[in-house]
């Protein structure tokens, strides 16, 4: 079902600064950026590998609000890794196929994701404590 891990997103106060940093100390670039409004996020991807199925990034997340999912995690458990989005063939199907095993989805269908994806999120306590995003990248 998982074709790749496509991006771990980190959750963080100033987005400037941690591109800053992440780009400096391990040499990456900054691919995409985009303001989420549905998602609560203004992110930037960083490539750290191309691939013939989609790429692998990090995605730094700041909150647009303190009552979004970024800024209410941030709140309580300070910056740090706060998903990671496994890259699959179809979204919607993925969600069926996971949604029958008892997984919940915190999504009703597939959302607007980073460069053109479509994305849909598992609940953190039914997948181990991860927060776990599925992405169906855009097509070339
Ligand atoms: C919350 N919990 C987490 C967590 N956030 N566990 C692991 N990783 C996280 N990121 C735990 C939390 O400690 C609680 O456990 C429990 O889950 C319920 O959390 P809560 O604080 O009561 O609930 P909320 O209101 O903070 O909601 C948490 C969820 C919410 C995960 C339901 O954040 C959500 O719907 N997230 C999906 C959307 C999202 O995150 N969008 C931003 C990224 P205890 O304390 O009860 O044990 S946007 C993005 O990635 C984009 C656009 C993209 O990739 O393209
Ligand atoms: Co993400």
């Amino acid at each position: 079902m998982f074709m790749r891990i496509d991006h771990i997103g980190i959750a963080c106060h100033d987005l400037e600064a941690k591109i800053k940093l992440f780009a400096e100390t391990f040499e990456l670039t900054v691919v995409a950026r985009e303001v989420n409004e549905e998602q609560g996020v203004k992110e930037a991807m960083l490539l750290v590998a191309d691939g013939a199925g989609g790429g692998s990034y990090i995605q730094l997340l700041e909150p647009l609000s303190p009552d979004s999912p970024v800024g209410k995690f941030l709140a309580k458990r300070g910056e740090g890794v706060h998903h990671v989005a496994f890259g699959v063939p179809d979204v919607a199907d993925a969600m069926d196929k996971i949604g029958a095993k008892g997984v919940r989805l915190l999504d009703e269908r597939p959302r607007h994701g980073t460069m053109g994806s479509q994305i849909a999120f598992l609940h953190p306590k039914d997948v181990g404590g991860m927060l776990t995003e599925l992405v169906q990248a855009a097509r070339p």
